[in-house]
């Protein structure tokens, strides 16, 4: 059986669980609390960098969410959630890529602000994310096109990817309404049962916010 050890508030989490969920695959889910139990010998022993989401599959353990999802995809191929037309692949890649590597970062020092994290009011670094996060919106607005899902008319691992992130833009001074196509993807990937399945509740977000107040505030 496959095991995820995540923790519900995790956007690189999120994207295994919800591939595994679009895959219809039997799987038990481990809950992380991130408060030290990641530093506990037995998680250093499936990933020595203290990170979820791990996946483990008949005694093989799988770390970084992005090599997750290629290994889901190469061993769980139905239904496939990777174009193989080059240009398609190519805009599968840049949106899981530009997801993770720029907008990402960006979004964090807002997430720091949002949640009243200790670190979370440097006003040059939250101006810098804010141009960073427009610039990157433009460029996926653009990518999507005419079409529903990026690089094709069936979900991807690109959409997947994105979907972790771009839902909690909102929440953090970005109305998606600047971005007509980004905002209807949005709408449309809200409606399937991966995506509700996953949803975080505002008590779990709470919850998290607590724990990560006092942990910040420590340091
Ligand atoms: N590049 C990694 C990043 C994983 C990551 O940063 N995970 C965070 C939670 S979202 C974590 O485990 N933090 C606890 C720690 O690093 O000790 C991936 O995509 O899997």
């Amino acid at each position: 059986m496959l095991k995820l050890y995540h923790n519900p508030i995790s956007m690189n989490s999120r994207r295994v669980w919800m591939v595994l969920l679009e895959k219809k695959l039997e799987f038990d889910l481990v809950e992380m609390q991130l408060d030290g139990d990641q530093l506990q010998p037995e998680f250093l022993a499936m990933n020595p960098l203290h990170h979820i989401p791990v996946l483990v599959d008949d005694g093989f353990n799988v770390v970084e969410s992005l090599a997750i999802l290629d290994y889901l995809e190469a061993k769980y191929p139905h239904p496939p959630l990777l174009p193989t037309d080059a240009k398609n692949l190519a805009v599968v890649r840049m949106v899981e890529m530009v997801t993770v590597n720029e907008l990402m970062p960006a979004m964090n020092p807002l997430i720091f602000q949002m949640m009243g994290f200790a670190g979370g009011e440097d006003t040059h670094k939250l101006e810098q994310a804010k141009h960073k996060v427009a610039i990157v919106l433009q460029f996926l607005e653009n990518l999507l096109g005419d079409r529903p899902y990026f690089g094709s008319d069936q979900l991807t691992l690109g959409d997947i990817v994105a979907a972790s992130a771009i839902p909690w833009l909102p929440n953090l001074g970005f109305p998606l309404m600047d971005y007509q196509k980004l905002s209807a993807w949005t709408e449309r990937l809200m409606t399937r049962p991966s995506w509700q399945a996953t949803q975080p509740t505002p008590k779990m977000i709470a919850a998290f916010k607590s724990r990560m107040q006092a942990l910040t505030a420590k340091q």
